[in-house]
């Protein structure tokens, strides 16, 4: 791991961070933006990588917030073509999370929440948009990660969630985004021949597997067992009184542990 002299608080500076990312992402820098999910989504050019110093309106899943304070997270979205069959897309958040996961050091609560020490140090957030190609619509991946790097505890804004450096893991942000693109990039490419690689990977940074869940699904209703394992397509396997369900992160609004 690298930790250095640079204040984790320093401002991003936009030729260090094209240096870190290197030649195959673009980097573009905002001091301020509202989501770097939104300024990717509406200028989708593939390696283009759009980083904010100060997230001010963090998208999470679901309509739910990303809260950051100014210079203390590393919030970024990479466009990227995963260049996988469409059965596969669900994966791609899996991904995301388990890249992150693997590089600070922790694990990966389903569906891609990153845990060090129990507590949610980065959230992923993948919205799949079309582009227009040659011969018809080509999706690419907007894969918005958010980082706790160096927030104080004042300033983290949920009980469960904490960063790197509170947690004795300072990081700087450059070299942080430097790791996790690379990261992403090698098992974006590990997928690109299949997910079985992946996935077993993945299991072995799995936090939830044998944790009894409530499964809270958008019609209301809650599903409760235990997490079996996660299947080839990246579904938690919940073992029920009625047999075992696989859940899609896409169909499932939360998953808590049962207490
Ligand atoms: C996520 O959603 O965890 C996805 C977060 C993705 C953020 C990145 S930052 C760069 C890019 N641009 C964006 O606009 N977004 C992406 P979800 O699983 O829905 O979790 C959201 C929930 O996490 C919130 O409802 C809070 O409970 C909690 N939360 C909010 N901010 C947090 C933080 N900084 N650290 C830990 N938990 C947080």
């Amino acid at each position: 791991m690298v930790v250095n002299d640079i204040s984790p608080r320093a401002p991003l500076d936009l030729d260090r961070l094209q240096e870190a990312a290197g030649p195959l992402w673009k980097v573009q820098l905002h001091a301020a933006a509202e989501s770097t999910n939104a300024l990717a989504t509406a200028s989708l050019e593939r390696g283009l990588v759009v980083v904010a110093d100060h997230q001010t309106a963090g998208r999470g899943r679901l309509g739910r917030e990303w809260v950051t304070p100014p210079g203390a997270a590393l919030t970024f979205s990479a466009v990227v073509d995963p260049v996988v069959d469409d059965e596969w897309w669900p994966l791609v958040p899996l991904v995301a999370g388990y890249a992150v996961a693997r590089i600070v050091g922790g694990s990966v609560k389903w569906p891609n929440d990153v845990l060090l020490h129990d507590r949610k140090v980065c959230g992923i957030l993948v919205e799949r948009v079309h582009v227009r190609a040659r011969g018809g619509d080509k999706p690419l991946a907007v894969v918005g990660i958010g980082i706790n790097v160096d927030q104080t505890a004042d300033e983290l804004p949920v009980p469960w969630a904490s960063s790197l450096g509170l947690l004795g893991f300072p990081w700087d942000r450059t070299e942080l985004f430097a790791r996790v693109l690379h990261g992403l990039r090698v098992w974006l490419g590990v997928m690109t021949s299949g997910p079985t690689t992946f996935v077993a990977n993945y299991r072995g940074r799995f936090d939830t597997l044998g944790r009894d869940v409530r499964v809270d699904l958008p019609d209301g209703s809650t599903l409760s067992g235990r997490a079996d394992g996660v299947d080839d397509h990246g579904r938690l396997e919940v073992e029920t009184s009625g047999g075992t369900v696989a859940v899609a992160a896409g169909d499932v609004v939360h998953v808590r542990r049962a207490e």
